[in-house]
């Protein structure tokens, strides 16, 4: 009857929030303008890394043409992106900011 109809939806929506959201990965492609510093600025201000790591991780981009700065859930790494390319616009530099399923 209707009352196990509702249990098992109950049981669906608690099996679904049991699973781990599908994660994403937030990268930087490299480019022949942007300013190393503007890049290293923008990993420690968006991506809360140390200035050491954020020098490594901008020497990855700049030699292997991208390199992953994180992995998030979906609407984390939405806003990461669009706050990066909305501050590298501001500061009038290319440098591109994406995601793609981990
Ligand atoms: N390739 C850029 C330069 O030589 C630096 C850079 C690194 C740009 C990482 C974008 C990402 N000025």
């Amino acid at each position: 009857d209707s009352s196990i109809i509702s249990h098992d939806k109950q049981l669906e929506a608690v099996k679904k929030k049991l699973q781990p959201p599908p994660m994403y990965k937030v990268l930087l492609n490299n480019d022949d303008y942007t300013p190393m510093d503007f890049v290293v600025e923008v990993l420690m201000r968006f991506f809360n890394m140390s200035a050491e790591k954020a020098n490594q991780l901008m020497l990855t981009v700049h030699y292997d043409g991208k390199a992953i700065c994180g992995v998030f859930t979906a609407e984390v790494a939405e806003t990461k992106v669009m706050q990066v390319n909305q501050f590298s616009r501001k500061h009038q530099h290319p440098l591109m900011c994406f995601m793609e399923q981990a």
